[in-house]
Order: structure tokens, then sequence, then C-alpha cells
């Protein structure tokens, strides 16, 4: 016995699991940074998802804790259900019902998450539009009078019967309250839903989810998920449904606007994406996160000469700015910032041991850059009252708006002045790709748009005459749990082997960005023969990149003036179209997929789906939802299979409208001039 203990006690001491940095990234640079931190002792997420294994029962989405009588779990049996379901919880809550409330509990964190970020651009809007602030201004006066009607606001005036143009100010000062209002309005509905297609509000209106105000909606959400309430998956559904649209026809698509009038709307623009945009003799900040009210601030100061003079003076070349998630994707479209990564690389772009700051706002930011940062000279910098960290290396500097110049100056500063502490450790790798960024609604319309007929015309034309076969909106997370970027590069250049044109917001933007998908260049090599023909003579990039989380409402409005451009049928579910967002993680992500879902799109998720351990509510989501909005979910974790089921519905969509011959014809003249040319 004894001899058997002093063995045990020998044992050598275990070595900490770690990541492989080849299974855990398709990026070189993600690869190699892996590695570095773990020569350097320094652990990331990747290491974490080996140490740590996901929760079976939670990622089923069949555990409540909704009450203290719980938390009650509910995992599907090895062998699937026989006969009648008969798990339930204490409260007898089945697995349907569970599953359900915690998905469009998801949906109320997602919606609230894009539409609070709404509320503070609102906000700083109103604080412009009084003239409350220097740094804010009425930028794009254009976008603000194609906006005005929707929120009700005239922008002519009758003088001596004679119409006028309205005062400009009047006009941005009205739209302010409008839009403010739409958050806690007391009564009526949500303005900007009616610039759907007139078949798909009167769908809505129907199906009885037309949003009342923004708040209202996420709010009920949580009333109806409390313990006892409601109780039937269909009818918790017609909430998260009413709460998504909230967010994309809402809360996401008012902080878009306003955020356009604030700061510009973005035309395709050149720059570069990953790590190797950092610089070793440069001051490097970094700005992470989601609201681009800061970050547009420490654009304008890290321009400005006397700023770049003092970089100089400690010894810099010059700042470099680059930006992570969705921040990067905001600043990357109106002003060309490089961007330095997705969100799975936040704590490698520390790790370089070359950011003097970074700065990060709301949302997707790791607790655990805090403790990255603490290994090297990096000043790690809160600046929204809502999200501060608990380590006390953090420093928090509050961000106003009605000082945000005085801020951000702050901020720069103390980054520049924190160049002269860097350690020897550095280690920036050099990998970086080109990319042009920038698109939306209109300069789509810009590029794609037709001369003499509808705006449209000319994308129409193409889906119609077969050359592009279909749209794919592919966006959205990375999720620790699968290889990074894989899925989203795989799914997307299946997407474009098959003549599918895509379009991009979130980190799919980033990653097809880091992979080169981003330039016109790329058509010849990846797309089929008739969507590399049109990006080839309008000069566009196949993969659209069209901005940040809550610019999918960008998507939703590109879809709608698609189907206003005609022949393409009389709804958005009628448009060869799906969404796509191969490596989700985040409850926004949940609440976009159903807002698209919701307004007829046909939608593929990859990773792994909250409602596996529910396979009636599951049924629901993938198969009955198509009858109400002519949209429904699938879920499909391999790539390829994933981009596959979209084609399949991008072709059932052509069938339906007629058009599945054209699209023969034209490839069977490719191969004719092919052959010929040959
Ligand atoms: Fe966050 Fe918007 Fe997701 Fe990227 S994509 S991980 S939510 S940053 Ni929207
Ligand atoms: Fe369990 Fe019902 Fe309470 Fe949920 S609400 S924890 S299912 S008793």
């Amino acid at each position: 016995m004894a001899e058997e203990k002093k063995l045990k006690a020998a044992k050598p001491v275990k070595e900490p699991k770690l990541a492989d940095p080849v299974a855990s990234s398709i990026d070189l640079a993600t690869q190699i940074m892996i590695k570095r931190a773990q020569e350097l002792g320094v652990e990331t997420v990747f290491d974490r998802n080996v140490k740590m294994k996901p929760c079976n029962i939670g990622n089923q989405g069949t555990c409540c804790k909704n009450c203290a009588m719980g938390p009650c779990r509910l995992p599907l049996p090895k062998g699937g259900i026989e006969g009648e379901d008969e798990r339930k919880g204490m409260c007898g809550a089945t697995a349907n019902t569970i599953a359900a409330r915690n998905f469009i509990r998801m949906i109320a964190g997602g919606a609230a998450a894009h539409s609070d970020h709404g509320r503070s651009v609102a906000e700083v809007f109103m604080s412009a539009a009084r003239k409350e602030t220097d740094a804010y201004k009425i930028k794009d006066t254009n976008k603000l009078l194609s906006i005005a009607p929707y929120l009700e606001v005239a922008t002519t005036v009758e003088v001596d019967g004679e119409t006028q143009d309205r005062d400009i100010d009047e006009i941005a000062l009205e739209v302010a309250e409008k839009a403010l209002n739409e958050w806690g309005k007391a009564e009526d509905e949500l303005l900007y839903p009616k610039r759907a297609p007139k078949a798909l509000y009167e769908k809505w209106k129907k199906a009885g989810v037309l949003p009342r105000n923004i708040d209202r909606e996420i709010v009920e959400i949580m009333h109806r998920t409390h313990i006892g309430v409601d109780q039937d998956y269909k009818n918790l559904m017609k909430q998260g449904a009413r709460a998504a649209i909230a967010d994309g026809w809402g809360g996401s698509m008012l902080a878009t606007d306003l955020q356009d009038v604030l700061f510009g709307t973005p035309y395709p623009l050149q720059s570069e994406a990953n790590l190797g945009i950092m610089k070793e003799d440069h001051v490097n900040i970094i700005v992470h996160g989601h609201e681009p009210v800061l970050s547009e601030m420490i654009v304008a100061m890290a321009q400005k000469p006397e700023i770049i003079e003092y970089a100089k003076s400690k010894g810099a070349k010059g700042i470099q700015l680059g930006g992570i998630c969705c921040t990067a994707n905001e600043i990357l479209q109106r002003h060309g910032v490089p961007v330095a990564g997705t969100f799975l690389q936040q704590e490698l772009a520390i790790i370089t041991g070359a950011c003097d700051a970074m700065v990060v706002d709301i949302q997707c930011i790791f607790q655990n850059v805090a403790n990255v940062a603490k290994c090297f000279h990096t000043k790690l910098i809160t600046t929204h009252p809502i999200a501060k960290m608990e380590q006390d290396n953090v420093i928090h500097i509050e961000f106003d708006e009605h000082h945000a110049l005085e801020d951000a100056e702050k901020i720069v500063r103390m980054g520049i002045d924190n160049f002269q502490n860097r350690g020897s450790e550095v280690m920036i790798p050099k990998q970086k790709a080109t990319q042009i960024a920038g698109f939306g609604v209109e300069s789509i319309k810009y590029h794609l748009g037709g001369t003499f007929r509808g705006d449209y015309f000319t994308l129409n034309d193409n889906i119609i005459n077969g050359r592009i076969r279909g749209i794919g909106a592919v966006v959205g997370c990375n999720n620790a749990r699968t290889r990074h970027n894989e899925a989203h590069i795989q799914v997307v250049k299946e997407l474009l082997k098959n003549d599918v044109i895509v379009l991009t917001t979130g980190c799919n933007g980033i990653a097809c960005a880091m992979e080169g998908l981003l330039t016109p260049e790329s058509a010849a090599v990846y797309c089929g023969p008739g969507l590399s023909e049109v990006c080839e003579t309008v000069g566009i990039p196949p993969v659209l990149h069209c901005g940040s989380c809550v610019d999918n409402s960008r998507l939703l409005l590109a879809a709608t003036e698609v189907v206003k451009a005609g022949g393409l049928g009389d709804d958005i579910c009628d448009v060869p179209a799906a969404g796509s967002a191969p490596e989700w993680m985040s409850e926004k992500a949940i609440s976009i997929g159903q807002y698209v879902v919701s307004s007829g799109i046909y939608t593929v998720f990859g990773a792994t789906f909250p409602t596996s351990g529910a396979p009636v509510f599951h049924n629901y989501l993938c198969k009955e939802m198509e009858k109400i909005y002519g949209g429904m979910w699938d879920y499909e974790p391999d790539p390829i299979k994933h981009a596959q089921l979209m084609i399949a519905h991008i072709d059932k969509k052509r069938k339906a409208l007629g058009i599945d011959k054209a699209r023969e014809r034209v490839l069977m003249d490719m191969a004719d001039r092919q052959a010929l040319e040959a």
C-alpha cells in the first residue's frame, strides 16, 4: 500500500492542455500568434477551448433556470424520443417550452444589444441636432433627407402657396425626436417596418408581429418567459419574431441610418486586414467593440498634426490605428482604417507586444483581454458606463459626447505615452491582405444600378438572365468551438464557385478580407463563369462588405430594393437569396437570424444550434415557420453542405420565378464560347 501511494505521488505533474495552433485557425497569422502566446505562457481562448468542454444540456437548449426550483435539465435521451415526450421540469414545462423560452431570451439579449447601441447613437444625434456639441455634426444631409420621410418628417414646407425646402437643422431636430420616440412610444407601431415590401408588411400584420416600440417587445420577452407565463412554443416564438423585427427594422436600422447621417454613408474604399497591419515603429492603438461614436473621434484625433508630432517626439514614426470586431468595420467603411482582426484575434493583438492601447466600448470584448494586457505594457481602456471590467489594471475613461474630443485626445495621448514602455517581446506577424470595403444600399445602387431603369435593375437583370444565380448573405461571429474562419471561408468560396454573389457583415466580413476575397481580382479565381463575368464588367469584388452587425439592416434594405426593381417577385421571400452565419456565437446572431427569417429569407447556421434538445420546437423553426414568413431556419455545421443547402434554396426560388431555364442557357452559351475560344 505504502509503495503504491509513493508511486502515485511521484507521478509527474500534468502539463497544461494547450491548443493546437493549426487546428485552431486556418489563418497563418493567428496560428503564429497562438504559438507565440503559448511560448510566453499567456493563455488565450484557444487554450481554454481545449480545457473546458461546453455543457451538453445547455447546448441542447433544454436547461431551464428561470426559477429557484431548478435548474431543471432535460437532455434528449441517447436513443432519441420514442412515443410521447414525457420530459418536464419541476413546474411541468416541456422541452419545447424551455427551449423556446431560452431561444427568445437570446433574441431579447441580442435585440437589446443592437437597439441600445442604436439608442446611444440617437442620443448623440439629438445633441448634434441641438448643436450642444462641437464634436458631432450632421454630415450627410442627403442621407438625412432620404430617411426623414420614413420617420414621417416633412422635408419641404409651404410658404405662400409655394413648396420650399425645409431648413436642414429643423429636419434634423425632428428626425432626432421621432427616432428617439421609437424606443418607447406609448401608442401605434414602429415606423420603419413600413419600409419593407408591402406584401411583407401585410404578412407581419396578419401574423400579429408588428412591433409597437423597441423596448416594449424586449421587456415582453422577459415577462413571457418568467415562470408560469407563456407555455406554448408557437406563441413564444411569435413574440421572439416581433422583438427581432423591432431589432432589424428598428433599433439596428436606426443605428445604421443615424450613424450614416452623423459620420457619412460608406462608399467603397481600399484598406487592409489582419494583425500584420500593426507597425513596430508606430504607436499602435486598437479600437474594439461596436459603437463608432467614440472611435470616430479617435480617428479624427489620430490624424491631427500636433498629435502625430507628439507621437514623433516619443520616438515613434507615427500612429497606426487598427480595429477589432465591428468598431473595426465601422471605421473601416467610413475612413479605410485597417482591421487588425476578428473576434477571436482580440487577445492576439495584445500578444504582439506592440499594442500600446486597446480601447474598448461595448459587446464582444473578452474579459480575458485584461489578463493578457497585464502580461504586456498595453493600456486597456474601457470607455462605456455600461461596460467596465473588474480587473485592477483596467483604466476607465468614461466617454461623453459633450466632451468627446477631450476624451479622445486623452486616450490617444495615453497610447502615445505608453509607446516607450514596450518590452523587448514585440512580435507582429507579417500577414495582411488588401480589401475593398464600404458597400451598402447606396453604393450597390451606384455600381450595379441601371442608367435608365430601376435602381437595382442591373443586379436583377443578371439574376434573371442567370449569370448571378442568387444572393448569399453570409454574416456573423467566430466561435472558438470551431476552427477559426474555416467555415466562413469555405461557405463563401462554395457560394462564389456556384455564381452566388455574397453580401457580408461583421466578423465574416473580416474573415473574407483576411482571405483576400474582398478584391475584384478574386472574382476570376473563385467565381463561377457567370458571376466572374459580372464582377469583371462592373469592377466589384464578388463579396461585398456591407459593414457591422447593426448594418445587417443594410442587407434588409438591399433585398427590398431588389424587390422594388422588379422581375423577382413582390416579396423578399420570392428573391433567390439565402442567409448564413457559419460560426455564430452571440445572442445578437440569433436576433439577426430571426429577423432575417421573419423577413422571408431561408437562413442556415453553423457551429451549433440551441434547440437540438427539443425536436418539435426545432422542427417548428426549420419547417413550420416558412408558412408564416416565407423564410425559415436551418442548421448545418459542415460548410460545404451548408452552402449547398443555400444553393438548393436559391434554385427552388429561381424555379418558382420561372427563371431556372435562363441559367442553363447562360452556362451553355458560356461553355460554347469558351470551347470556341479554345
Ligand atoms: Fe461580435 Fe460584431 Fe459576432 Fe463579430 S460578428 S463576434 S457579434 S463583432 Ni456581428
Ligand atoms: Fe424548472 Fe419550471 Fe423553474 Fe424552469 S421555470 S427552473 S422548468 S421549475
